[in-house]
């Protein structure tokens, strides 16, 4: 694709400007988003247990998981690796539940009204999630993080933040 040789153009660029420098940290890190659970907290699918899947947008770069099998509670690790070469990558999570005649339903799991995913930045070095209440430290061991939507069709969330080298 197209979109993959830019990105990998811009990927040597950087690496050329690295070598110039005399850099040696020239290879690009891993974002590493991993869904450890999704717990409905109201009925999703109107007609039995909800099968979820995750969107995950990691500098525009869109992932979409695969639907777990029906329940309201999963554990399904589902884990979204990308390169990032910017001191701050823009990440998206968003939790649909699969819907075989219709659009697949988004489900809330931002507090804020109106609002059902959940944006934030991770900052590279050190690592850092920005963007809730609270700023998160995800050096080392990553950060884990738990939110909850409150309109219908909620759930709650929990997924690590991580940068592998
Ligand atoms: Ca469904
Ligand atoms: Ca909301």
């Amino acid at each position: 694709m197209s979109m993959r040789k830019l990105a990998l153009g811009a990927l040597q660029a950087a690496c050329v400007v690295g070598a110039v420098a005399g850099a040696t940290e020239a290879a690009a890190d891993d974002l590493v988003i991993t869904i450890e659970r999704v717990r409905a907290l109201d009925r999703i699918d109107l007609s039995g247990q909800p099968d979820f899947f995750a969107q995950v947008t990691i500098d525009g770069k869109v992932t979409k998981t695969e639907v777990a099998p029906k329940s309201a509670n999963i554990r399904p690790n589902w884990v979204i690796r990308a390169p990032i070469t910017k001191d701050v990558t823009d990440v998206k999570i968003e939790i649909f539940d699969k819907d075989l005649v219709s659009k697949d339903d988004a489900v809330d799991i931002n507090r804020l009204p109106k609002k059902r995913d959940l944006d934030f930045s991770v900052r590279r070095n050190p690592c850092r999630v920005i963007g809730f209440a609270q700023i998160y430290d995800c050096s080392g061991r990553g950060a884990r993080i738990t939110r909850a939507g409150d309109e219908r069709r909620k759930s709650e969330i929990t997924f690590k933040v991580d940068i592998r080298r």
